[in-house]
């Protein structure tokens, strides 16, 4: 980057020689600068658990590369994992390797719970070629079992050592789908983003907030417009009637590529 930007420099260029005398700076130096900046604090944004705020921070601290950032204690572990797997985690996943580990965590998901439902959603669900990353949804038909699933499946996956590290799994987190609100983790898991925000918009347009855990009524006159959790859910059981619900063409999966 440096190179190109020089390179474009005449340094014996008279106006070149005249700026810096009159003004004490080169305008083209500054513009550089910010795009160093830029460009490292977007490199920085893509370690996995670097935000834009923690990213500039990092940046103002005098790192400039992926190398220098290896060297600093204030990251977290979850960062230091993003960093030591970079160029994995960047990577896109080919579809006949998502469908073979889907496989697996059924396979394994059924070992530890009878009937345990678990689907990857994403981009895979989708149809893509290529996934940038495995999204699974989880629950279990009986409605109650699912309970503590994940801590035991997450023990069973490392100790196959299909899974290495874990990001951000903390063994009090209960992030498997109760059957009631199952769907609306589908769909939103399933994407893709730009149809999730058509599909919220239009749930507010009729009174509702959508998120993934299901359509909550507008609480009238409390500034609540959009819907709050806690209030009265709709029970829907399949994508179709929550796509006709909201007056919403029905989709299949693949056709969710907006
Ligand atoms: N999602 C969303 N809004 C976002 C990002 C994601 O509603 N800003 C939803 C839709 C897809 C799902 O979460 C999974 O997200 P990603 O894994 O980021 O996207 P993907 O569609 O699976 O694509 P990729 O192949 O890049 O993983
Ligand atoms: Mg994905």
């Amino acid at each position: 980057m440096s190179l190109v930007v020089w390179s474009g420099l005449r340094y014996s260029d008279p106006r070149v020689i005249q700026e810096i005398i009159t003004t004490g700076k080169l305008s083209k130096l500054e513009h550089f600068e910010i795009d160093e900046k830029v460009q490292t604090i977007s490199l920085f944004g893509e370690v996995w658990g670097v935000g834009p705020a923690t990213a500039l921070k990092l940046y103002d601290k005098g790192h400039r590369t992926l190398d220098d950032l290896r060297n600093d204690d204030s990251l977290t572990n979850a960062q230091k994992l993003g960093l030591k797997y970079f160029d994995d985690i960047r990577q896109r996943v080919p579809r006949h390797e998502v469908q073979e580990m889907e496989q697996i965590l059924q396979k394994v998901g059924e070992d530890v719970l009878p009937g345990v439902i678990i689907i990857c959603g994403g981009s895979y669900r989708r149809g893509k070629a290529t996934c940038g990353d495995i999204d699974i949804i989880i629950t279990h038909p009986d409605g109650t079992s699912h309970k503590g699933f994940l801590p035991k499946f997450v023990k069973c996956l490392k100790d196959m050592n299909f899974l290495r590290e874990d990001l951000i799994f903390s063994t009090h987190s209960e992030e498997v789908y109760p059957r009631d609100i199952y769907t609306f983790g589908l769909v939103a898991w399933t994407g893709n983003d730009v149809l999730n925000r058509r599909l919220r918009l239009q749930a507010e347009s009729r009174g509702f907030r959508l998120d993934d855990t299901g359509f909550f009524p507008a609480i009238q006159g409390s500034g609540g417009k959009r819907g709050t959790k806690g209030t009265a859910n709709m029970k829907l059981y399949t994508e179709r009637e929550v796509f006709d619900f909201l007056g919403f063409p029905w989709l299949e999966p693949h056709e969710r590529n907006l």
